[in-house]
């Protein structure tokens, strides 16, 4: 698979599946998740309240992630993950790489080729970039999948600046 890093919005992204980075209720929320709905508009939300009374009534677990349509999106699918909020006692690092895994195995069973990735876990779930980039790359460079590219898609300048000195780092 290649792995390619961007900067941007990635509501925008023309590729077969974008991830969000959700939380357990499925029914949205801010930062990315909350710009994924917006941009997404109804079907999404509407199928996630199915997936959340059918598949998971107690919610999506963290570390797992589920498909549902895009709706309005460029994109033709969501992968919904939930990442772990960051706990400077606890390592949580095994549920963020699940993160990475589990919607690659997802994009593998609706046959995506190309997905696109937020930074899980690195905005309200307060996650460290610089850690949670590395999680993401090496997750993706060791987990055997179908998926032809998988771009990590980095909001803003710092943080694409940085993801591209710790690929060069992990290379
Ligand atoms: N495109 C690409 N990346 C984005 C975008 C965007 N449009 N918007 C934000 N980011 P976050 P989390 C980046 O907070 O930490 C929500 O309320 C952002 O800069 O979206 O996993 C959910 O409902 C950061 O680097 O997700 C959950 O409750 C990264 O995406 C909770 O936040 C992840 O930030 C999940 O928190």
């Amino acid at each position: 698979m290649d792995i390619e890093l961007a900067q941007g919005d990635i509501t925008t992204w023309r590729v077969d599946a974008i991830v969000n980075a959700a939380n357990h209720t499925l029914l949205g929320g801010g930062g990315v998740d909350g710009a994924i709905h917006r941009a997404g508009g109804r079907a999404i939300v509407e199928e996630c309240r199915l997936l959340r009374a059918d598949r998971y009534p107690e919610g999506l677990p963290t570390g797992e992630a589920v498909a549902t349509t895009a709706g309005d999106l460029p994109a033709r699918w969501v992968i919904h993950t939930v990442g772990p909020t960051w706990a400077k006692t606890t390592d949580k690092s095994e549920l963020l790489r699940s993160c990475y895994r589990t919607s690659l195995a997802v994009a593998d069973e609706i046959g995506a080729a190309t997905v696109a990735f937020p930074l899980v876990s690195a905005g309200v779930y307060r996650w460290p970039k610089e850690d949670a980039i590395v999680q993401a790359l090496t997750t993706l460079g060791s987990t055997p999948t179908a998926v032809r590219t998988a771009t990590l898609v980095l909001y803003d300048e710092p943080t694409y600046r940085l993801a591209e000195q710790v690929a060069a780092r992990l290379a």
